[in-house]
């Protein structure tokens, strides 16, 4: 077997200090490392004091009026924990304006941000729109929602490519602050934006979410050497921290991959494939199941089952049926992965294409699966 050392071996080092610093942990740093306390969390007003004023002010504000909020929910892992940890939070402390003036916007394909939900938007009358992990560079949607006086706040961690003061959105990004972890996914931000209102309203409710904030940063690959990434991962997905309905529906059908204590590992492997299973293969009807299952007010609520023969009226709960559904939906999708793979070995053979370097697929359309293709 051929292999090349990252670094050269040091005698002095356990097979672990050797791992970590291989992986860029400074030694001195070692023992913090992996030792991390809520001390590594970073002060939220580091995301920018006056914007989190400004964004905790227009939602307060709505609440407070009974105006309509609407949520854009993204379309990957990430995107649905931050959307379910904002609602569930919200909930919490006010819930009747969430069951009866918030209103949700699921993508119908892999899309990201505002691009094809301004229209809805418009047409629903919704006075206040909240973008998680998504939409910073969205200027002109933005743009158009201003004109009809709708605001947007976005709470968000993709690099921005535009000039932030061409946009009139508010926009909470720890990319653009001086926040030190650029290792921090969308859900982490909302998070921390929740952290912040509970400095303001009281209560210490954002902590109730940390499984959440730990599978949106998982989902999104972030890099466990980033300390603060780290410690949340690990913290919430502690056993006593699982308290969202699918998250721990989802550990107690996979137990025996999961184990007694969800690992970053784990979870990359079982338990996000199936959101995003979900999310580029789902039906929208089947996404919606997914997502409403992450909100604690809708995940145990009696649903009409649709199990292979149910009986007439048989009830389940939402969060059962949702199970059921992610190993349907990710079947289907490595049945169809199975299919394109196949298309284009057949199209290799007949075209006799192995003696190129690299090979380019221009397919039709319905080839090959569209949320497989790319
Ligand atoms: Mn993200």
């Amino acid at each position: 077997m051929k292999y090349k050392l990252i670094k050269p071996i040091n005698e002095n080092y356990t097979a672990q200090e050797q791992v970590l610093t291989n992986r860029g942990i400074a030694y001195k740093d070692i023992q913090h490392y992996l030792h991390t306390t809520d001390n590594d969390i970073n002060d939220f007003k580091l995301l920018g004091e006056e914007k989190l004023k400004n964004a905790a002010a227009a939602l307060i504000g709505a609440i407070d009026l009974g105006s309509r909020v609407s949520i854009i929910v993204d379309s990957d892992d990430d995107g649905f924990t931050s959307s379910a940890l904002l609602i569930n939070y919200l909930y919490d402390l006010f819930p009747s304006f969430v069951l009866n003036n918030i209103i949700w916007f699921i993508h119908d394909g892999k899309q990201h941000g505002l691009n094809d939900c301004v229209d809805w938007i418009i047409e629903n009358e919704v006075n206040l729109v909240i973008v998680p992990d998504a939409g910073s560079n969205d200027i002109e949607e933005c743009k158009k929602l201003y004109q009809h006086h709708i605001p947007v706040i976005i709470l968000d961690h993709h690099e921005l490519e535009i000039k932030e003061s061409d946009s009139p959105a508010i926009i909470i990004n720890d990319q653009l602050e001086p926040y030190p972890n650029k290792e921090f996914s969308g859900v982490g931000v909302v998070w921390q934006f929740c952290r912040y209102l509970d400095s303001l309203l009281g209560g210490n409710n954002a902590d109730n979410y940390l499984d959440l904030v730990a599978l949106g940063n998982t989902g999104d690959m972030m890099s466990l050497c980033s300390i603060e990434t780290k410690h949340l991962i690990n913290k919430g997905f502690e056993p006593d921290n699982i308290q969202n309905p699918f998250i721990y529906s989802i550990w107690q059908k996979n137990q025996f991959k999961l184990g007694q204590h969800i690992t970053s590992w784990g979870a990359a492997f079982y338990i996000v494939p199936f959101v995003n299973a979900i999310v580029r293969s789902g039906t929208q009807e089947e996404k919606e199941l997914i997502f409403e299952s992450m909100l604690s007010f809708k995940a145990c609520e009696e649903i009409p089952s649709n199990k292979r023969g149910h009986k007439l009226g048989e009830v389940e709960r939402r969060v059962d049926q949702a199970m059921r559904t992610c190993t349907n939906v990710k079947n289907r999708q490595t049945r169809a992965q199975d299919a394109g793979m196949e298309f284009l070995e057949n199209m290799i053979q007949e075209q006799s294409l192995l003696d190129n370097k690299v090979l380019l697929f221009l397919l039709e359309p319905g080839q090959v699966d569209r949320n497989i293709a790319g």
